[in-house]
């Protein structure tokens, strides 16, 4: 077959289709890092760079090399409403906007100054202070700002609890235990180190709300927090420092080679209080390392009034490598190109050999998966691993006894990682008790990583190919996909936005397992599909989607999205106008040096709280879609 690749770009019989491939191809391989991987920022919302300056200054290490630029940045997301969103076109959102507004006060914006008058009528018009997240309260607390008695207790002790018991560290989705764990101890010192301003612009004076029901679990939980509030001021003393112990030889232990702990910020963040609370010094080498560690998140950039300094909440080398080596091979760049074999001998050097928290619930599994960062050695996911080793079974290697030894063990930590009920969370199997999202301190995020559609889908579209020896497993994820497809057709997106994410997994899944693309669970999120394709050709899905089922599928045309629709309908077999329109979208929003580009954000880091723009995925998943089209037609 001749590829696009193989023409030149400047082939005068290339369709417009196979033309914008090839100015794509072009500008992914001119964005590979020379050792092999691929990485595009990652942009959230300013809650990061907020809560990095009052990190600094709650250590005493602020300084006008940082706090300016970063203040920079803070104020050029601030909308012309005053207030700041959580995704780009989304609603003023109020723990952000006051994390922001405290954040600009350290940096010396006036409280009379009209951008913070306007930002503080929005905190006010929504309740105050008294009506932000945990998170937010916790923070102010550490400047005397709000009382450590307002804020839910989490104690020490919840490291004692064995992992049969309910609410033990290892019930908790990986991401809110490695938080917990610092912030119990940063909530038993209760340190209070005042600022020179204080916060009243932004207090509603509103009394806290009543308490539930005791007979409801969150209202049972709320008294207990009562209880332990009282507990908290008068410990059984050697019982309380043997927990801050653990949870500081915990924490110490769960270190990675960056500096960090999770290669996610809100850890990396609390995890420097509390070792600094437990009287490490800045100078200690746990210290040290995550201080300076921290310095390799940022991203500066040249805004319009100045040098901008902004923190990744996250970084994504191993999955968008995984995504960008699936794109070049989808788009017809041989197995064996240069730029695939030094990405695959980057990965493979990536593949985690070594022992992690998952393996606490599956004690007889063998490590072999891959993390979605450069350094999380402890944490490795089943979504990343999954795209790896359907990325690189397509690969052709010098050393294929080595890439097949790596996909083999990669494939059977995968498997094992399977919950009970047949699907796949992320990064542990059978995290499911709800029991943690009932506490009161739980008000932001997912705090649980039970199976999600999207990451069961790549498994099995994984699986599948792997041969009959896994042929129950897949069969049992069909069943999960199935049980757990909407009434419309469509399927939740847990890490990606939203409904158009999640079928545009289970589709190709499904097919790959070996239902019939007449299967009516296929139709029915074809159909879907065609009905929420947009007159202009493209699909798009508002983050909306995830509060309100009304935006179900609905929203501005984005690349990523189109790319998704476009991924979907093609496995399920369909030539239809529909895919016509789609592809004729991405090729008349390509810009001249063959990106895209997109402002909405596309990813998803917690339904309803957190959203994350991907910088690649503009790029990757019209890829596929582009590529998956071509290579049907010759
Ligand atoms: C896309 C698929 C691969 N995927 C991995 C995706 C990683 C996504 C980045 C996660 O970044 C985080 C940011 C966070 N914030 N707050 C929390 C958090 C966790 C991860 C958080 C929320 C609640 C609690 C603790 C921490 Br409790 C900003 C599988």
């Amino acid at each position: 077959m001749t590829t696009t690749a193989d023409r030149a770009p400047d082939d005068l019989e290339a369709t417009p289709a196979e033309a914008a491939l090839d100015r794509a191809i072009t500008w992914l391989r001119g964005r590979q890092d020379g050792t092999g991987w691929w990485k595009g920022d990652l942009d959230t919302n300013v809650t990061m760079d907020a809560e990095d300056l009052m990190m600094r200054a709650f250590l005493g290490i602020s300084s006008q090399e940082v706090t300016e630029p970063a203040a920079r940045w803070i104020r050029s997301q601030q909308r012309e409403d005053g207030t700041w969103a959580t995704f780009h076109g989304g609603p003023g959102e109020i723990s952000t906007t006051v994390e922001a507004w405290v954040a600009l006060r350290l940096a010396g914006d006036e409280p009379d100054a009209p951008h913070m008058k306007a930002a503080a009528e929005f905190v006010l018009a929504n309740g105050g202070i008294e009506s932000t997240r945990v998170f937010t309260r916790i923070w102010l607390s550490l400047f005397g700002l709000w009382s450590w008695d307002d804020c839910p207790e989490m104690p020490p002790e919840i490291m004692f609890l064995p992992k049969w018991a309910p609410l033990n560290i290892y019930d908790w989705g990986c991401w809110a235990r490695q938080t917990i764990v610092p912030l119990t101890i940063v909530g038993t010192v209760k340190p209070v180190r005042p600022l020179p301003f204080g916060i009243d612009e932004l207090r509603s004076g509103r009394p806290a709300p009543a308490l539930d029901s005791p007979r409801t679990a969150s209202g049972f939980f709320q008294r207990l927090d009562k209880v332990l509030h009282g507990y908290a001021k008068h410990p059984v003393g050697p019982l309380r420092t043997l927990a801050m112990k653990q949870a500081t030889e915990w924490i110490l232990a769960r270190q990675e080679a960056d500096g960090g702990w999770g290669g996610i910020q809100p850890p990396w963040v609390y995890s420097i209080l509390a070792l600094h609370l437990m009287g490490y010094p800045l100078d200690h080498p746990a210290l040290r390392a995550a201080l300076d560690g921290l310095e390799g998140f940022v991203l500066y950039a040249d805004g319009p009034e100045g040098p901008t300094r902004r923190l990744e909440a996250c970084q994504s080398p191993v999955w968008d490598t995984a995504l960008s080596v699936a794109a070049l091979l989808d788009s017809g760049v041989p197995a064996d190109d240069p730029a695939l074999r030094t990405a695959t001998d980057w990965l493979l050097d990536e593949q985690i050999t070594s022992d992690g928290d998952w393996k606490v619930r599956r004690p007889d599994v063998p490590s072999g998966g891959w993390a979605f960062e450069f350094a999380n050695d402890i944490y490795p996911d089943t979504d990343d691993t999954a795209e790896i080793v359907l990325a690189l079974r397509r690969i052709r290697h010098s050393d294929s006894a080595r890439l097949d030894g790596a996909l083999e063990r990669a494939v059977a930590w995968t498997a094992g990682m399977q919950s009970k009920d047949g699907g796949w969370g992320a990064f542990d199997a059978d995290n499911t008790s709800t029991v943690p999202t009932k506490l009161p301190f739980c008000d932001f995020g997912a705090v649980i990583d039970p199976p999600s559609a999207d990451v069961t889908a790549h498994v099995v579209e994984m699986l599948a190919g792997e041969g009959p020896a896994h042929a129950g497993r897949v069969a049992r994820g069909v069943t999960w996909l199935r049980d757990n497809q909407e009434p419309d057709g469509s399927w939740f997106g847990r890490w990606g936005t939203n409904y158009i994410y999640g079928t545009a997994a289970a589709v190709p899944a499904l097919v790959a397992a070996g239902v019939g693309t007449d299967d009516l669970s296929i139709r029915r999120a074809v159909r879907w599909l065609e009905e929420h394709q947009n007159d202009d050709g493209g699909w798009g899905e508002d983050m909306r989607s995830y509060v309100d089922s009304a935006w179900s599928g609905r929203g501005e045309s984005t690349a990523s999205q189109t790319g998704w629709a476009l991924v979907a309908l093609l496995a399920a077999g369909e030539r239809s106008a529909a895919v016509e329109r789609g592809i004729a979208w991405l090729v008349r929003t390509q810009r001249p040096d063959g990106h895209w580009d997109e402002e909405y954000f596309t990813g998803t880091g917690f339904p309803g709280d957190f959203y994350i723009n991907y910088h690649l995925y503009r790029q990757v998943f019209p890829m596929w879609a582009l590529g998956r089209y071509l290579e049907d037609r010759t």
